[in-house]
């Protein structure tokens, strides 16, 4: 089912705004993170089930959104289900019986498909424990318990709590070309749909022409930017950029950072000190780190996520690219090897392509006949 993204409240009237404090002060002191333990929630927390009202197009019915929504997912997952998905069904229907073979043949298969060695290990094995502990012997019978299995690992940490913090500060991290600016974008349109009030944060001054991207968005959504010069400092810019979005009051202000530098080192050490400042100057606000991630990258994707999360401590995954690949089993192994939820899921170009991730619907598109 469609639900909203960023669909949390207004914000309440009570508190006073903090005036921008003096930008040298960004550099130093260690300030102890507040952590807000009671609020459970994210920036990417569903809420209610999709008003039709609110978007856009007053003429969307439900249904038809909900088919859109649906046949978009079922699209972009369409390379996945014509390899690894059919392959796996004719796995399951193309025999009588069940035997050691068959395990083989999938053990290969989800490899095959990214779902990575220790997931699919995971996987098997438990599959066979379930068919030989409830006497399974029909093969399309364990193709049930196998859907099933997909969808438990998909479901799992999948948060759901309302979020009602005044401000949220998503840091987006990954490496180069993954599609963090285009993301963000696309974030900043449903968020603004949603009637948030949203700022951008132009952090990645290191790649020529990725300020100008940036800005192109904001002038096609319609929101605000902030921005330095290229080559500027871009812990000043998330500086001054929350400084602003407390000010001017806003519901959601989405920092977008470099994906390269001159080493990979230098990136971590700029990013932890981006991740320190937002923290530190963030105050009440709610500070989430959302890793994009390619699925066309393969197990690559999960080394880089690996890297990410010890420098920023990653909040969730936006998986973008999943209709140009055929191994979308990459899902799986992010899921489960990495422990990091995935909040986002790209299946396409266009605005409409970015998606919450909910797994029922994953499920059923990937085995849609
Ligand atoms: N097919 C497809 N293309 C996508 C998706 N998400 C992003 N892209 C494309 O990926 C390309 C790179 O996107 P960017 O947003 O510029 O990537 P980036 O991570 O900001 O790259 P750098 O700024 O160089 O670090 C663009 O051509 C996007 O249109 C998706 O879900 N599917
Ligand atoms: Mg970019």
């Amino acid at each position: 089912m469609f639900k909203k993204l960023f669909g949390r409240s207004k914000k309440g009237e009570d508190e006073d705004q903090k005036q921008p404090q003096n930008q040298a002060e960004a550099e130093d002191e260690e300030v102890e993170k507040e952590e807000n333990n009671t609020d459970t929630g994210g920036v990417f927390n569903r809420l209610e089930t999709h008003n039709p009202d609110e978007l856009e197009d007053e003429d969307t019915s439900e249904t038809e959104d909900e088919g859109g929504f649906f046949s978009r997912l079922k699209d972009g997952l369409s390379k996945t289900r014509n390899s690894f998905v059919s392959q796996v069904q004719n796995l399951f229907t193309g025999r009588s019986s069940i035997d050691e073979e068959l395990y083989e043949e999938l053990e290969e298969i989800l490899i095959q498909a990214d779902v990575g060695v220790h997931t699919t290990m995971g996987l098997v094995d438990e599959l066979r424990t379930i068919a030989e502990e409830e006497g399974i012997k029909d093969p399309s019978k364990l193709h049930n318990v196998f859907k099933e299995q997909l969808e438990d690992i998909l479901d799992r940490g999948a948060d759901d709590v309302y979020d009602n913090h005044r401000l949220t500060i998503l840091m987006v991290v990954g490496v180069n070309g993954v599609g963090k600016t285009t993301t963000i974008g696309k974030i900043a349109l449903r968020a603004k749909q949603n009637s948030q009030d949203v700022l951008l944060a132009a952090g990645d001054t290191f790649r020529a022409g990725a300020i100008e991207q940036l800005e192109a968005w904001g002038t096609e959504v319609g929101v605000d930017i902030i921005s330095h010069e290229a080559g500027a400092d871009s812990a000043a810019v998330a500086y001054d950029a929350v400084q602003a979005a407390k000010a001017r009051d806003k519901d959601l202000l989405v920092v977008d950072t470099a994906g390269r530098l001159h080493t990979q080192d230098n990136l971590m050490e700029e990013l932890k000190k981006v991740h320190r400042i937002i923290d530190r100057e963030a105050e009440d606000a709610r500070v989430e780190v959302l890793l994009v991630l390619d699925a066309t990258t393969g197990q690559n994707a999960i080394s880089q996520a690996e890297m990410f999360d010890k420098a920023v401590d990653v909040d969730g995954i936006a998986l973008t690219k999943l209709d140009g690949t055929a191994k979308g089993g990459i899902i799986l192994a992010v899921k489960e090897e990495l422990g990091i939820p995935v909040k986002l899921i790209g299946v396409g170009e266009d605005v409409e392509d970015l998606q919450d991730f909910e797994p029922d619907a994953f499920i059923d598109a990937l085995f849609a006949e």
